[in-house]
């Protein structure tokens, strides 16, 4: 059995975070080439995929009185509250059609559970409900993680503070990455990655 070392980790690429999407990230779809041309340097390439129920407890329309893009408590902590987006089965949920997926070696769907979001690849935003991809890459030997895609405020960076938290090396390449930036994020985001040893480049 060879080690697998370095995995690259494609958070997100998704039809719903392009334009024309739910919940489109200005530029979303320029991601999709460099992505794809890097997928070859990689022993281990993983896409995760966005995959709410429709009662998304992080759908506005699933919260009364309140509008997308507020933040609201829950009971594991602040939550942004989102246009529904993502939702299991639909268009927006799939992949962005340009993207190459045969070589994925692993797909692993996040935020499948209507109480509890989850930004991050390896945990739940309750930051302890595990999602199985920290157990996929330590198997593979995987010390050394990748990470491009969308949004690099969100579920990049998460995914990012998380993989360094377990002891990974953490890479984001920022120019196969496009932000949401909502009220400061994205300079949050950087500025947390860093503060965790996290390489942008
Ligand atoms: C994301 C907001 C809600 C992301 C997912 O992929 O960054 N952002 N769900
Ligand atoms: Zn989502």
């Amino acid at each position: 059995m060879s080690a697998s070392n370095r995995a690259l980790i494609v958070i997100d690429v998704q039809n719903d975070f392009c334009p024309g999407g739910a919940l489109a990230v200005a530029g979303g779809d320029e991601v999709v080439a460099p992505i794809n041309a890097m997928m070859p340097d990689f022993d281990c390439v993983v896409l995760t995929q966005d995959w709410h129920p429709a009662d998304h407890s992080s759908f506005a329309v699933n919260q009364p009185g309140h509008a997308p893009f507020e933040m609201i408590e829950m009971p594991y902590g602040p939550q942004v509250l989102w246009p529904a987006h993502c939702v299991q089965g639909s268009d927006g949920a799939a992949f962005h059609a340009g993207l190459a997926t045969d070589p994925a070696q692993l797909v692993i769907r996040k935020g499948f559970r209507s109480a509890v979001d989850s930004y991050s690849a390896f945990f739940e935003n309750d930051h302890d409900t595990a999602t199985g991809l920290q157990g996929y890459l330590r198997e593979r030997g995987a010390a050394e993680v990748t990470l491009v895609g969308l949004a690099l405020d969100f579920c990049v960076a998460y995914s990012a503070l998380d993989a360094a938290k377990l002891g990974l090396r953490v890479t984001v390449i920022e120019s196969a990455c496009r932000a949401i930036d909502l009220d400061g994020s994205l300079a949050r985001a950087r500025a947390d990655m860093q503060a965790a040893g996290v390489t942008l480049v």
